[in-house]
């Protein structure tokens, strides 16, 4: 958000008060978890993961059972961290409704800002009929850490929010019976978390928010997504992974599949076709098989024609399956060539917002109709992309992408990363922040609409040097996190680029690491404050400057301007709508001239809760360009005019 101060001490610091590992899951012997039992935290390192529990979308077929655990369940803070020793895993002693998925914050006026221990519980019945199946319980994500337990047996837990995981539960489960699930979730802010928390003891207190946090968003706890039970054949498919090519008209689709157990047999790949469907044999040899299929005369996936295909991969038994997972998949490119963005061989230019889920009552919990309202703005905007600034949204978020056609720069939650703290910490962050890559892009990575990793927000420095120069130490510490975070997604992933988002006044050396570069940059607002002209000018300068350093694409991924809705001013003025978009507008037409530029990215969307401050009125971010409740500024009108296909006047 901020560039660091010649002082040293960014004022995102400053007024932040100065001074952070799991999605990591570790699941509990008791209950002899089978092939997805997730990794102990321990064995976190560089080495690739193969399988990330409960990355797949469990889904209903005629082989797979789903049940959505969504609705009212049993809620109680527990502040004295009481729960665990007096077993509340077996009832809570004062329970009150509370619904799932949602945060907690906004519900209840003693969890406000509560983001201590709290507990949910479920009865549920689990079906006679599931007798035969592997059984597993899906926590869609909860922020930040989860334990749960299943009729007072510890089952595994989780950190690192935002991400999915799973845990088999085949033995523990009572079938024809009702079940006892028990969720303990907490979102302290600590200082070796992703996000990281403040450190304490330190730092301008008077000016920090509240809560604290590292970062400029309300750190909604609870249970975000859904909760399900779902179930799985024996033997079943455990990871697809797709990748597509173009061929003249042809689309070529590669398929990996892997099925449990090391599974060695016969499978089918399939895709629906306009012309019948496509197949091919997968050949499983210890649990893996792989195949390619040629599309002829494919459509080709695109924001303008989101067409999609729909692939089901199958595992054989005398030549009838006994289980199969289906997934909509599109045909697309995304490449990097000099200083250009390639989609489908052709240059794309990003015009595009970077959004939060945060809205007013839910908080960040899932809400559908406000998904699909969103998108509807988007693309009344004509917004062609967006990122996922700054953690990973919710499944939901990336398919109605894929449907609709936006191209999302996905982002792990390495937000507020500060290369000048403990050496300690560091390596925790990188060791969460691998972990949420690899589970994010197991995930994520069949979407055609995901285009980018991101690994990074506005990582910093410290404070800076008195010549003003940055900290070597902070430097090589966080050339190195880029180093391990690019390469692992290279590695995971070999077909998408990588980018960060750069703070304004952050060393630049950490820009040559990654294949796209994103700068967020403030001119006009948080430096250079009313002087549009001037910020104009130094935008101008500074991608010049960074594309003749590097020459990359570039895209802007955040740039803005606080806004009062119905502030109005001529000369426009700060925090009115015409300055907003008056800014917006020079910003644009500064990237528009610099074929460089892959995209502009608008910081933001909508405006958002933050924790209360000094610059936050109403515990607002309001450089949304459109209203918390989602009602137009005229900067939205402005984007229309720019973006919107028929470009209407503004
Ligand atoms: C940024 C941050 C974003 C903030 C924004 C702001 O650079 O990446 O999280 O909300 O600035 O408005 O200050």
């Amino acid at each position: 958000m901020l560039r660091e101060d010649s002082d040293g001490i960014s004022r995102r610091d400053f007024l932040k008060g100065v001074g952070t590992a799991g999605g990591a899951a570790a699941a509990s012997p008791l209950l002899g978890l089978g092939a997805a039992t997730p990794r102990p935290e321990a064995e976190e390192s560089d080495t690739v993961r193969s399988h990330t529990p409960g990355a797949m979308r469990p889904q209903q077929s005629e082989f797979r059972n789903l049940l959505d655990l969504s609705g009212l369940w049993q809620f109680q803070l527990d502040p004295k961290d009481q729960g665990e020793n007096d077993r509340w895993f077996n009832g809570l002693p004062s329970p009150q409704p509370i619904p799932v998925p949602a945060s907690w914050n906004e519900l209840f006026d003693d969890a406000a800002n509560y983001l201590g221990f709290a507990w949910y519980a479920l009865e549920t019945w689990i079906p006679k009929t599931w007798d035969g199946q592997r059984i597993f319980l899906r926590v869609y994500s909860a922020t930040y850490a989860a334990k749960i337990w299943l009729n007072g047996e510890f089952v595994g837990e989780h950190k690192g929010g935002h991400l999915p995981f799973a845990f088999e539960i085949t033995r523990g489960a009572r079938l024809g019976q009702s079940n006892r699930i028990a969720i303990r979730v907490e979102n302290f802010q600590k200082p070796d978390r992703v996000p990281p928390g403040p450190p304490t003891g330190r730092g301008l207190q008077f000016l920090s928010s509240y809560p604290a946090t590292t970062y400029d968003f309300f750190p909604y706890a609870g249970i975000d997504r859904q909760v399900a039970l779902y179930t799985c054949p024996p033997t079943h498919v455990e990871d697809i992974t797709v990748t597509t090519r173009i061929e003249g008209s042809d689309g070529l689709v590669t398929v990996a599949a892997r099925a449990t157990g090391n599974w060695s047999g016969k499978g089918r790949a399939e895709v629906a076709t306009d012309a019948g469907p496509v197949t091919a044999d997968l050949n499983f040899e210890k649990g893996e098989a792989q195949s390619e299929l040629r599309l002829p005369s494919a459509h080709f996936w695109s924001p303008d024609h989101p067409h999609l295909y729909r692939l089901t991969v199958s595992l054989l038994e005398s030549e009838r399956p006994f289980d199969a997972y289906a997934l909509h998949i599109g045909v697309r490119t995304i490449e990097v060539q000099g200083d250009r963005l390639l989609l489908n061989h052709q240059p794309i230019v990003l015009h595009g917002v970077d959004k939060h889920e945060d809205f007013p009552l839910h908080g960040k919990g899932l809400c559908v109709p406000q998904l699909v309202r969103d998108y509807q703005l988007l693309k009344w905007m004509g917004v062609n992309a967006y990122r996922t600034s700054h953690y990973p949204y919710s499944e939901e978020a990336m398919e109605l992408a894929d449907r609709i056609g936006i191209l999302i720069l996905d982002e792990i939650p390495a937000v507020g990363l500060n290369f000048s703290r403990s050496q300690q910490d560091i390596e925790a962050w990188t060791a969460m922040a691998q972990s949420q890559l690899r589970d994010l892009i197991a995930r994520d990575k069949n979407h055609p609409s995901v285009i980018m990793w991101s690994v990074a927000n506005e990582p910093g420095a410290g404070p800076r040097r008195r010549g003003g120069g940055h900290n070597p130490r902070a430097v090589a510490a966080g050339g190195s996190y880029f180093t391990k975070m690019v390469g692992l997604a290279h590695q995971l992933d070999p077909t998408r680029p990588v980018i960060f988002a750069s703070v304004q006044g952050g060393p630049r050396e950490w820009l040559k690491y990654v294949d796209v570069i994103g700068i967020n940059r403030y001119f006009g607002w948080y430096s250079d404050g009313g002087r549009l002209e001037l910020a104009e000018q130094l935008l101008a300068k500074d991608l010049d400057a960074i594309h003749a350093l590097y020459s990359k694409p570039i895209i802007l991924t955040e740039f803005g301007a606080d806004t009062i809705a119905g502030c109005h001013s001529l000369p426009p003025q700060m925090w009115s709508e015409d300055y907003q978009a008056d800014l917006l507008g020079r910003y644009l037409d500064v990237a528009e001239k610099r074929p460089f530029m892959a995209g502009t990215l608008v910081w933001c969307f909508a405006d958002f809760r933050t924790g209360q401050n000094i610059i936050r009125a109403e515990g607002m971010n309001q450089k949304g360009v459109f209203t918390r409740d989602r009602r137009p500024k005229r900067a939205a009108h402005l984007l229309r005019s720019r973006w919107h296909p028929s470009r209407p006047v503004a």
